[in-house]
């Protein structure tokens, strides 16, 4: 009996003692981020010019050329949202694709950087602010922002 309670016990305070640290489910994460431009493109005999789009730099309409095609393009972060846990750390790992340059912020972890077309700039930060983060290129705005998800420990 008392062998059998001891034992018990021994297993109890195993169980206190491998108890995680609080930040022991803090994952690393290594996401990569691409400035990019979708594109479209028709001839004005099969479909009409638009009237214009919002004011931006993030919008690229191009009026039709001596063949008659038009295109219309964006600029945008893919991913556009990023979910992180809390604790996370977190690399993003941006990559300049379409674009010469995109100037960069991450104003709640403090990151200001210049994009540019075939480079990588890599930036690393614990998420320990819970909440819906924006990451913004200023150049080509409304539409070239992301945001960074950071969901709240449990
Ligand atoms: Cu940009």
């Amino acid at each position: 009996m008392i062998a059998r309670t001891s034992s018990v016990l021994a297993l109890a305070l195993g169980a206190v003692f491998v108890l995680p640290a609080a930040n022991a489910f803090a994952d690393k994460r290594h996401i990569v981020v691409t400035a990019v431009e979708p594109k479209g493109g028709v001839s004005v005999e099969k479909e009409p010019f638009p009237g214009p789009l919002p004011e931006g730099g993030g919008y690229v309409l191009k009026k039709p050329d001596d063949k008659g095609r038009w295109e219309v393009a964006v600029y945008l972060f893919e991913p556009r949202q990023i979910f992180v846990d809390e604790g996370d750390e977190v690399t993003l790992e941006f990559v300049g694709i379409n674009g010469a340059s995109h100037p960069t912020t991450i104003e709640a972890y403090g990151q200001v950087f210049e994009l540019k077309r075939g480079h990588v700039h890599k930036v690393t930060f614990t998420a320990d602010k819970p909440g819906r983060h924006s990451i913004i290129c200023s150049a080509h705005q409304p539409t070239m922002t992301s945001e960074l998800i950071v969901a709240p420990k449990k």
